[in-house]
């Protein structure tokens, strides 16, 4: 199966190889591919060619690695635009995924200076202090870390944190979500992040802070998202 005479490395012959095992559906979207030591056992070549060659797939977007359990053949890639002011629970039923959340702290405090002015309270004034893990089909896709005026839904609880957020403000409190300014950047996941997302360090993330008003023009949520860089593409419309 190899060639080992090609002037075509061999860790390349190898993705290929994997490539070929994914594109024929020998190997199957969301299962495990074998261990880098039975690939080395059956191709006769070292771990460290095989680990150099998966790397590369893993880097590409086709396979990707969790923790202690393995190399699984990724989904494509989720692709999110980035034009509409959607939730995260519309996004998933969207691309018909089941979104779920785990809750993973949820505090009243009164915040720092800076999250105060940015969500224009008074500096007695308390949030929610919200970091919730965001699933698409039981598979972490994203950590949010929002925080919400008191003001906004008084009577939150963590029950009600693990539904949509959007849908409590525009159903149960009848309020109209209005428009929100968003900015983006790419980033090293931490050590604590990576534990959260399931992903081995070190792994690009995308950070992405929203800040979003109601109708009223008063701003309900200051959220910085970290999004999985294996698991989503973010695409835009423009014109010119
Ligand atoms: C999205 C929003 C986030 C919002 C959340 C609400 C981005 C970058 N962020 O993840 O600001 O809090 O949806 O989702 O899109 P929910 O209604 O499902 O709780």
């Amino acid at each position: 199966m190899l060639d080992k005479n090609s002037p075509v490395p061999i860790y390349v012959q190898i993705e290929e190889l994997l490539k070929n095992k994914i594109f024929d559906g020998e190997f199957k979207i969301a299962e495990n591919i074998p261990s880098e030591r039975e690939l080395s056992e059956q191709l006769g070549v070292s771990r460290m060619t095989v680990r150099h060659s998966i790397t590369n797939l893993v880097n590409s977007g086709l396979l990707y690695r969790e923790k202690g359990r393995g190399t699984y053949v990724a989904n494509p890639k989720l692709e999110q635009p980035l034009n509409g002011l959607t939730s995260f629970t519309e996004d998933m039923r969207l691309r018909g995924y089941e979104p779920s959340n785990k809750l993973i702290r949820f505090e009243k405090l009164i915040p720092s200076i800076d999250i105060a002015k940015a969500l224009q309270m008074k500096p007695e004034d308390e949030v929610f202090s919200v970091v919730r893990i965001r699933n698409a089909d039981q598979k972490p896709m994203a950590i949010e870390r929002t925080y919400i005026p008191v003001d906004i839904i008084p009577d939150l609880d963590k029950n009600m944190i693990l539904g949509s957020l959007y849908s409590l403000i525009e159903e149960r409190h009848h309020q109209k979500i209005d428009h929100a300014s968003q900015q983006m950047e790419a980033a090293l996941v931490t050590k604590e992040d990576s534990k959260l997302l399931n992903i081995e360090q070190p792994s690009a993330v995308l950070i992405i802070e929203r800040k979003s008003f109601l109708s009223t023009g008063v701003p309900f949520e200051l959220v910085r998202s970290t999004y999985r860089a294996d698991r989503y593409k973010f695409i835009t419309e423009i014109q010119r």
